[in-house]
């Protein structure tokens, strides 16, 4: 695969095509990063912007990775020292994960967004900034609660962090992708650099395929679940056989959320997957493409709850190494 496919492979929003073209001629030693408030447990939405980092490491770029810490502590995700405590766990469960350890940085977000530069930056950022435009980046990010000016100072900290970490790309999921569009338009008014940006899909919810997978509603998938808890989770999804289910009776957009996992998770880490089936029921079916596989549930070759357990099985492998180094640090 060429740098540029490694690059823009599962990606849902690429800005812009032309400026990732550029970078991908001239990949290897270029630094992406990527931010995440720190949580103790990593769940599949980190894991889906972690593949793009793999992906991106593959084609020799660096990989710099923000632990938030400052960013949650506006976002009220706990005392400064909790939040501290947990982004540790984390980084154990991305290098477990599979990310190289050469090739990925570590910065604690405390680390230069206190210094006086920094500062003086954010108030200009924030003279440039009507309070309008601040809360729409963050609409996604934050979710339905009464803003607070914390809320405001958050997307701006995070446009003047592209800047201070030098880098070449940032990646994100896609309830990033206003953040970055503010970045894009307010940076060149403090005569820095505007970067391009990689977002990755949301992965809808496991139990009806509508909306998106979150840790505070509904199911998700995380490194602390055991074999079985997985297998549970799976079993319990939404899976029609087909790619593009109707809307529910509310007129929501479904997705399959099976699919989005393997097409998502599961394919772009193994080159293999392997559906193991009793003789009576055809025998073992072998997939090196998403494509051939969700073809096979469409036309009923493959049945869902194949699909399912084939599902579980594999990202099973893939949390394994995590929650080994997860239950080691608790103990
Ligand atoms: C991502 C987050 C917070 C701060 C960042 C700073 C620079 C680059 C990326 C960053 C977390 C992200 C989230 N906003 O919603 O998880």
């Amino acid at each position: 695969m060429d740098a540029y496919e490694l690059l823009t492979r599962n990606a849902e929003e690429v800005v812009t095509d032309e400026e990732v073209r550029d970078l991908a001629e001239d990949a290897a030693g270029k630094r992406a990063y990527v931010g995440y408030e720190p949580s103790g447990v990593l769940h599949l939405g980190h894991l889906l912007t972690a593949n793009k980092l793999i992906d991106l490491q593959e084609a020799g770029m660096e990989v710099v990775i923000l632990l938030a810490d400052v960013h949650a502590y506006l976002n009220e995700k706990g005392s400064f020292e909790d939040i501290r405590e947990t982004a540790e766990q984390m980084k154990a469960q991305f290098l477990a994960y599979g990310l190289d350890e050469e090739l990925t940085e570590f910065v604690y977000g405390s680390e230069f967004q206190l210094e006086d530069d920094y500062t003086l930056d954010l108030h200009h950022l924030e003279r440039e900034t009507t309070m309008n435009r601040a809360q729409r980046a963050m609409a996604e990010i934050q979710g339905d609660e009464t803003a607070k000016v914390s809320h405001l100072v958050y997307p701006l900290m995070q446009t003047l962090d592209i800047e201070y970490l030098d880098l070449d790309l940032a990646v994100g999921g896609l309830d990033q992708r206003k953040v970055h569009m503010l970045a894009r338009e307010k940076l060149p008014e403090l005569d820095y650099e505007v970067r391009p940006a990689i977002h990755t899909p949301i992965v809808a919810n496991l139990t009806d395929g509508e909306g998106k997978m979150s840790s505070s509603e509904g199911i998700t998938i995380s490194m602390e679940d055991s074999t079985d808890e997985l297998e549970d989770k799976v079993n319990s999804a939404y899976c029609p056989p087909t790619r593009d289910p109707e809307p529910s009776e509310d007129g929501t957009e479904r997705e399959n959320p099976v699919l989005e996992l393997f097409e998502y998770h599961v394919f772009p880490r193994f080159d293999e997957i392997v559906v193991e089936r009793p003789e009576k029921y055809g025998g073992d079916l072998t997939y090196d493409d998403y494509e051939d596989l969700a073809a096979d549930l469409e036309s009923g070759d493959l049945h869902p709850a194949d699909a399912k357990g084939t599902l579980a099985t594999y990202l099973d492998e893939l949390i394994a190494p995590g929650r080994e180094k997860l239950y080691e640090l608790r103990d």
